[in-house]
């Protein structure tokens, strides 16, 4: 599969409905890449690189010249980043999307190396991709820290990655939405409209992209904030890899270390609900917590200097009747098995998704919880193969939903195989 997709210099998350390259699949797909070709996976990477803004950000999506137009809505021609993008730095020589997606890059970097260091030193893989790194997570932390109080916020649903997670409806409730007639949705010629968003998700994705592009992609106070416990806990994780990466090329890491230390006070400070057991977002434009139990207020597991307790907390959450895991599931669902908005189809409402699984596997491993990490582990190799290496499945019956033959997946499944 990582075969078909590969480009030449990237890999598509899937040929029908995605394909482009894509910012934290491309980080994700070059972890399993890693095990089959170490050099194809540092390429990977430093084609997405490549696409860096001047300003340090890395964009959610990178695009296919020689794809038509018409393969993928919001295609080149809406983003138009060479002009509405100069301001900010958009690269001249390809094309990409204004927004950004989770920082797992750092993170992927650091693992690619591992792969096969004497290859990584002699073509200075590192020494290239460092300073880029540091550049996209100076990005964030600056010019991203809208809610002040030092966590990063995300402007768009497609950048936390979990698009129509039923966190994002309350700060969504806000926008509103572009007419259905101004776009013609693409999805909708390779996916099922059961499985997809809804067409009033589109419209307000629509509105919030182009009135951010419309504003030369200058960071702002705008109508949809939320930090988002997910993308800040990889950010921090991607920090730990910097730190391990300015090591390995001589230089001091310890600050770094520091950084994230205080990052993860300050993410528990935010975003920690006690009463949940489990870290919520953050609507920043209300300034309140969204009362919504999603996928990415577990991801924090990954973190080193989590405080015992909150660990125990997130851990037994995992397991209790929200998702379900090792009971009634075998991957972690995307959204609360109890919440309202649950639904076992529609995309990031209730379905489970390979790398947040392949995330918390890490996570619970990192807490000592191997005989969860394990069965976990097991879970997502049995379901991967069995569904085709789904995009996503149903919690409940691991029933296929979306792409099948879906690039993390097939990537992340080789990964747990190592
Ligand atoms: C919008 C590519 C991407 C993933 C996202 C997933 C989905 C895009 C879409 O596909 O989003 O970026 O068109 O639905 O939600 O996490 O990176 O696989």
């Amino acid at each position: 599969m990582l075969e078909a997709g590969w480009t030449g210099s990237s890999t598509v998350p899937s040929r029908d409905l995605y394909p482009h390259q894509w910012s934290w699949d491309s980080a994700f797909i070059a972890i399993g890449l890693r095990h089959l070709s170490p050099l194809r996976a540092q390429t990977e990477l430093e084609t997405l690189l490549a696409a860096q803004w001047a300003d340090g950000r890395i964009p959610h999506i990178v695009f296919n010249p020689s794809v038509p137009l018409d393969a993928y809505f919001p295609s080149p021609d809406f983003w138009r980043s060479a002009t509405a993008g100069r301001a900010a730095g958009a690269p001249r020589t390809v094309q990409t999307s204004g927004i950004v997606q989770p920082p797992v890059h750092a993170l992927a970097a650091w693992l690619v190396h591992l792969a096969d260091p004497g290859l990584s030193r002699a073509r200075g893989f590192l020494t290239r991709a460092y300073p880029r790194l540091a550049a996209w997570h100076r990005y964030l932390l600056h010019r991203r820290d809208l809610g002040g109080g030092g966590l990063v916020s995300v402007v768009h649903p497609w950048e936390q990655g979990m698009d129509n997670s039923p966190c994002w409806d309350r700060p969504l409730s806000r926008v509103t939405p572009a007419p259905a007639r101004s776009f013609r949705r693409a999805d909708l010629d390779h996916g099922s409209p059961e499985d997809r968003p809804t067409d009033l998700d589109y419209g307000r994705y629509v509105r919030l992209a182009a009135d951010y592009r419309d504003r030369g992609y200058a960071d702002g106070p705008g109508d949809f904030m939320v930090e988002d416990p997910a993308f800040n806990a990889l950010l921090i994780t991607s920090e730990y890899a910097l730190a391990r990466i300015a090591h390995e090329l001589g230089a001091a890491g310890s600050a770094r270390r520091t950084r994230a230390e205080r990052l993860t006070a300050t993410l528990v400070e935010r975003l920690w609900d006690p009463a949940a057991g489990m870290f919520l977002c953050r609507d920043v434009r209300a300034g309140e917590l969204v009362p919504e139990r999603g996928v990415t207020g577990l991801v924090p597991l990954l973190l080193p200097t989590l405080p015992r307790d909150l660990a125990a907390t997130l851990v037994r959450t995992v397991c209790g009747p929200h998702f379900g895991l090792g009971g009634s599931t075998r991957l972690v669902p995307s959204y609360d098995l109890l919440g309202e908005a649950f639904d076992p189809h529609r995309y990031w409402r209730g379905p489970a998704w390979f790398n947040t699984s392949w995330l918390l596997e890490r996570g619970l491993r990192l807490q000592g919880e191997r005989g969860r990490a394990d069965a976990l582990r097991k879970g997502i190799l049995h379901t991967a193969g069995a569904s085709g290496f789904a995009e996503y499945v149903d919690p409940y019956t691991s029933q296929a939903c979306g792409a099948t033959g879906f690039g993390w997946t097939a990537a992340l499944t080789l990964d747990l195989l190592h």
